[in-house]
């Protein structure tokens, strides 16, 4: 079945990440996760992304691979260490040269380039500096962003900032379970602000060098009450708003959700409020599934989630949302929850919500025959569809991920693309999925 009717100047596109799918490390400086993989234990698999996909090297290819599929748009990523091996100082030339090489591809293929400037990579340099942690750290990228936007931005028009500044913070910083492998529970809180900070000095850059198409992508889905305990709603409101609250509404309200601005370290927090706050010309939402959350379980064990598992530190406790199908990672398939999240974020945010974009959409599922992810795509497109029929103002649709690839603590194991990758021979197979897709875009009404 093909898919609803969508706006004919709709944003179709894939996203894929530098580290997950580049490669060639021995060609850039390092990072937190060159650093985080060699630590036995941190990648389920033992493995690291020295090689991945070797993008670096075959991007002629996937690019083709994207033309074919006939999507309009691709979302990369650009590795800071690439092009600032040491995150700031000299251009590493050769690295910057081949983002210039790609985006010349794309252009050539009439496939509109979405740069994400960070997405996790962080320079191992910055890091040893003291990285997120770091206010200076939001000076360094800006700077690194007008790098990059000086090369580029004339063929570029459409930015995106920072990829899930909330996974993180959360993950890499107060959990531990994704490099830097901080473990520093609400100590990791400044690792937000200083993100948020650096998105608004990167804004400034970039608007400096011309652009006029900005976004963030940020992850984001509907938080679930366990029970309607009072004690499960209040584990819910807070996750949801460490999940979803604490960096929409700085982005988006310019302000904390209560209670939480006195926690950041800044000299002059309304200024930094203003600065993170600056207009954005559209929002991404990366969207896999909802959360249920309930008060601490009682014995106080960790309770795992989507492949995580949270301290019985923490003030919530993730519960198994059973009665849907689950993907090989274990997630749960909720298209519904995709429309319920995009009517409570236009109900929540009102005026100060720009057009939305869904940066990220995806599932892992093994095979080439992956009626599974056929299944999962039509049924996210047919929610969001809806979710355009009751006035959310959503401009675009990015697939997670053009290719399998290292799915950061999981290694190679979770496959979310729609293009297999055999990590022996490099050689990519469209999966029944690509092909899927390839025909339900044809059957979009220009
Ligand atoms: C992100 C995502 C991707 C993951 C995808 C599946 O940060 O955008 O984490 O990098 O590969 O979400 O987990």
């Amino acid at each position: 079945a093909a898919i609803p009717q969508f706006p004919h100047d709709f944003l179709w596109g894939v996203s894929t990440s530098a580290h997950q799918i580049e490669g060639a490390a021995d060609e850039r400086g390092a990072s937190v996760w060159d650093a985080f993989t060699t630590v036995p234990g941190n990648v389920k698999d033992g493995s690291t992304a020295a090689v991945a996909c070797d993008h670096y090297h075959r991007y002629r290819e996937d690019v083709a691979l994207i033309r074919e599929l006939g999507v309009g748009a691709y979302r990369f990523s650009v590795s800071w260490p690439r092009v600032l091996p040491t995150g700031s100082g000299s251009v590493h030339t050769a690295g910057l040269d081949f983002y210039d090489r790609l985006v010349d591809e794309l252009c050539a293929a009439g496939i509109r380039p979405v740069p994400t400037l960070f997405h996790w990579d962080t320079p191992l340099v910055v890091q040893e500096a003291g990285g997120w942690l770091k206010r200076d750290t939001a000076e360094r990228f800006a700077d690194y962003a007008a790098v990059v936007a000086a090369r580029l931005g004339d063929r570029v028009t459409r930015w995106i900032t920072l990829n899930e500044p909330a996974e993180h913070t959360l993950l890499g910083h107060a959990l531990g379970q994704h490099a830097p492998g901080e473990r520093l529970l609400f100590d990791a809180l400044p690792v937000a602000h200083h993100q948020l900070l650096a998105h608004g000095l990167a804004v400034r850059a970039l608007r400096a060098a011309g652009a006029s198409d900005i976004g963030i992508a940020n992850s984001h889905g509907p938080t679930w009450p366990a029970s309607a305990d009072a004690e499960d709603t209040a584990a819910a409101d807070f996750y949801d708003i460490l999940l979803n609250r604490l960096f929409a509404d700085p982005l988006l309200l310019g302000q904390y959700p209560d209670g939480i601005g006195e926690l950041m370290p800044s000299p002059d927090l309304a200024a930094d409020l203003r600065t993170i706050s600056a207009p954005l010309d559209w929002y991404g939402i990366n969207f896999y599934q909802p959360t249920k959350v309930g008060a601490p379980l009682p014995e106080g064990t960790a309770a795992e989630f989507s492949g995580v598992t949270l301290p019985p530190e923490l003030p919530f406790s993730p519960r198994e949302i059973d009665g849907y199908p689950v993907t090989d990672f274990g997630w749960p398939v909720v298209p519904d929850a995709l429309t319920e999240l995009l009517t409570a974020f236009r109900d929540r945010y009102g005026d100060g919500l720009p057009p939305l974009v869904i940066t990220e959409n995806g599932c892992s599922y093994e095979g080439l025959d992956d009626q599974e992810r056929i299944d999962y795509l039509e049924g996210h497109l047919r929610a969001l569809h809806r979710a355009l029929e009751a006035g959310v103002d959503v401009r675009g649709y990015f697939v997670w991920s053009l290719l399998d690839n290292f799915e950061w603590a999981e290694g190679y194991r979770r496959r979310f693309g729609l293009v297999h990758v055999d990590y022996d021979t490099l050689e990519r197979t469209p999966k029944a999925s690509y092909d899927w897709l390839r025909e339900a875009l044809r059957a979009q009404r220009p």
